[in-house]
């Protein structure tokens, strides 16, 4: 969701100040001595949103060179009489700022300041400023949180992005212009380089030196994404200091929003090897490490395979989480209890920030190599990759931890000693053996940053997954966020989609919501709902699902949640539901596979009416690689069994397949299942039927009967569009019902389901 409002009223907040003040990546965190000690305040209108429409923007909000002078401007209330601002540049001592003006603006120069982040507050009428806006870029610095000046190099020339537009006629248009260094040296034209898709395009590239801008203009680009890639130097000899650029960008039909289908978590180790004659080196397993908690050989090829064989498409996945690329360590360690040997097969703990696993390459392919390819298949199939990112710990091999030992400390291990998880839930390590990262040290936060942009630019990722969200200091997520809003997603070619995972309850959405705004996560895993699935298809009322569904509708608001019914830290749902879950060391029978066709309708059925719930949710429904076919396991890690594949499927397993493939297809093709309303038309404990309108004639009804008798009732339809029309199934092509007056009769038979629409 890139905006250019929020774009605009970040200029508009910020002035050019921000312009002559980009992150310096690499700058040590210089913090201040004596940081102030902020005392309760108000009389502030940070957010600048209520300001009067007519008062013009403060100042230019691109420029053409770039100046060592910093100036700092806000907006603030129109009640302030005066307003001071006092910072790491000058030792927090306050210095009054000019205004405020008739609209509240104030400002001040604080001459050339070295490149580097620094952290000030303001303070209005001698009163320092507490809660700080959610969309300012802040720095700790002394466990004080304050807000964060980014002065950049202004001996470097800037790219600045005017226009990233791609049509659905694949007509690409972008405009750079560049910020000249301070000292004025013209663009080198020599030192343009642009790539599409890492290859060097010159064609409709225009440079124009006196102006100081790069346009390009392409027209008729295929369907897929066409990511753009400038490096730009001066005459001097200079390179820009964001080179180079990524601009994603993508060409498609119809504009994209993550809602038009499936997301599908492949876990990387366990879904498929796809070198199975020759990977000797990448299956050898860890000694003394449990199959179950061992590398089983799962690659990239693995999944490039399944790709090709269009295994996503046809279950309607619109994006691929892929579980951590991240090179994790070849030994064995405990696990917190010093009873299991694990090894690193789930990627979570990360040795390098951007290496990749050696494990998912090949004999004949490096990982990095093979998951690039990997990327733009995907990309090439209209599938956006999602990228699990770790954040708040890393392995102790790590090279922060050998280049910082400083950042890490001793450690105070979550549950231990003293260490309460919930006092200590920013800080503590959950083993002893991966080092917590705390972003309230600020070169820790700048390094995170830098490094994961670096890796996600060089993949050309689509989105993230968020690791632990509630274990992290908001401001990693907030930085990391705003970055991506500001530097990638300008213009309107592609949007990022920014998922948490914060692991609740069932009554967690205060939680969950406290992450999720426009400046941080778009939105979280449902974990409320999650249990309230599990419920409902094992036993328990459609009225507690619904209940549970409306308090998600008043808690979320705009949020894009994700939905789901299973994933890679809670038992199998077939497993659960065949009330087989003995402990993740235990092994489980797997009753898809091998048990006797009573047993597994009892499986099927509720399996299938949960995709369909789920798959008829507003936001990004998440299916958890192995539950299209019911694979069995109890908790992590037999939650996370070897993934099968046809020709090696039961009958019933390819039945529930095909099932979720149809469910998968509808949700992908529907416009009322990917952004209509929800609106509930019928619930009792067995039966449940729900619309979803997306205007006009484009409604979904979905209905469900999971009780053991047939069920045939009047529905009413509140739907004026639908009158007098006949509405098919879309999914149970043998269902169909005519809307007279507004109502209808359904009848659905025990565990029978539909979609029905015009
Ligand atoms: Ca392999
Ligand atoms: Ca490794
Ligand atoms: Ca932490």
């Amino acid at each position: 969701m890139p905006s250019t409002a929020r774009l605009s009223w970040f200029f508009l907040l910020f002035g050019f100040s921000v312009l002559a003040a980009c992150v310096d990546d690499t700058s040590d965190d210089s913090q201040g001595e004596d940081p102030q000690a902020p005392k309760p305040t108000q009389h502030m209108n940070d957010a600048g949103l209520d300001a009067d429409p007519e008062v013009a923007p403060p100042a230019p909000t691109i420029v053409t060179q770039r100046s060592c002078e910093v100036v700092l401007r806000h907006q603030v209330s129109t009640d302030a009489n005066t307003v001071e601002v006092a910072g790491e540049w000058n030792d927090w001592t306050p210095a009054p700022m000019d205004g405020p003006d008739a609209a509240g603006w104030v400002s001040i120069e604080l001459g050339s300041l070295a490149p580097g982040e620094y952290g000030y507050k303001l303070l209005t009428d001698g009163v320092w400023e507490e809660a700080l806006p959610l969309d300012a870029y802040t720095k700790w610095v002394d466990n004080t949180e304050n807000r964060n000046l980014r002065v950049g190099h202004c001996e470097k020339p800037l790219l600045q992005t005017l226009t990233a537009t791609a049509s659905a006629e694949g007509d690409v248009v972008i405009s750079i212009q560049v910020a000249l260094a301070n000292n004025g040296a013209a663009l080198d034209p020599q030192s343009v380089v642009v790539k599409r898709q890492g290859t060097l395009v010159q064609e409709g590239v225009s440079i124009n030196v006196e102006a100081g801008t790069i346009d390009l203009q392409w027209a008729d680009l295929p369907t897929g994404k066409h990511s753009v890639t400038i490096e730009a130097a001066d005459a001097q000899g200079t390179t820009a200091e964001n080179t180079p650029l990524w601009i994603p960008l993508w060409v498609e039909d119809t504009p994209f929003q993550w809602t038009d289908g499936l997301m599908y978590f492949v876990f990387t180790d366990r879904f498929r090897n796809g070198d199975v004659d020759a990977d000797t080196p990448f299956t050898s397993p860890i000694e003394e490490v449990a199959t179950i908690a061992n590398y089983q050989g799962g690659d990239f090829l693995g999944i490039q395979q399944a790709l090709d064989e269009d295994y996503f498409t046809n279950l309607g996945v619109k994006t691929l989480w892929l579980s951590p690329v991240y090179d994790n360590p070849e030994g064995r360690y405990l696990d917190r209890d010093n009873t299991h040997h694990f090894s690193g097969f789930h990627g979570y703990w990360p040795i390098d920030a951007l290496a990749v696993e050696n494990r998912f390459g090949d004999a004949a392919g490096s990982a990095a190599d093979r998951l690039t390819a990997l990327i733009q298949s995907a990309h090439d199939k209209g599938i956006r990759v999602l990228f699990d990112l770790v954040l708040n710990h890393v392995h102790e091999d790590h090279h922060y931890v050998t280049e910082h030992p400083e950042w890490f400390g001793d450690g105070c291990v979550c549950g231990l000693d003293g260490c309460d998880w919930d006092e200590r839930v920013l800080d503590c390590w959950f083993v002893p053996y991966l080092p917590d990262l705390n972003y309230r040290s600020h070169a820790i936060t700048q390094r995170v940053v830098a490094d994961t942009l670096t890796l996600l630019r060089t993949y050309d990722v689509d989105g993230i997954r968020i690791d632990a969200a509630k274990h992290m200091d908001h401001v990693i997520m907030r930085t990391l966020s705003k970055r991506i809003r500001e530097d990638i997603e300008v213009g309107d070619a592609a949007s990022f989609y920014i998922v948490g995972e914060t692991f609740t309850g069932g009554d967690g959405h205060e939680q969950l919501m406290a992450y999720v705004n426009e400046w941080e996560l778009d939105g979280q895993f449902d974990f409320p709902l999650y249990w309230s699935i599990r419920n409902a298809f094992n036993g328990g009322s459609f009225r507690d699902l619904e209940n549970q569904v409306q308090v998600g509708i008043d808690s979320y608001g705009n949020a894009t949640m994700a939905p789901f019914f299973g994933n890679h830290d809670v038992a199998r749902w077939s497993t659960e539901l065949a009330g087989n879950a003995q402990g993740p060391f235990e092994s489980t029978e797997d009753l898809m596979a091998t048990g006797d066709a009573v047993t597994q309708w009892d499986l099927i059925n509720p399996i299938s009416q949960s995709m369909l719930f789920t798959f008829t949710q507003p936001g990004v429904p998440l299916l958890y690689y192995g539950d299209e076919i019911g694979l069995a396991g109890a908790g992590d890690p037999d939650n996370r069994r070897m993934m099968n594949f046809a020709p090696y499927l039961s009958a019933n397993q390819q039945t529930l397949l095909e099932r979720a493939q149809e469910l998968g297809q509808v949700r992908a093709t529907t416009k009322a299942l990917q952004h209509g309303s929800r609106t509930q038309l019928w619930v009792d404990d067995d039966l449940l039927v729900y619309s979803l309108d997306a205007g006009g004639q484009d409604i979904a009804i979905v209905a469900m009967n999971k009780g053991s008798v047939t069920r045939q009732e009047t529905i009413t339809i509140p739907h004026d569009a639908l009158e007098g029309l006949t509405l098919q199934g879309i999914v149970n092509t043998s269902r169909s019902a005519t809307v007279t007056n507004g109502q209808m009769v359904l009848e659905l038979h025990s565990w029978e389901y539909t979609v029905l629409s015009p």
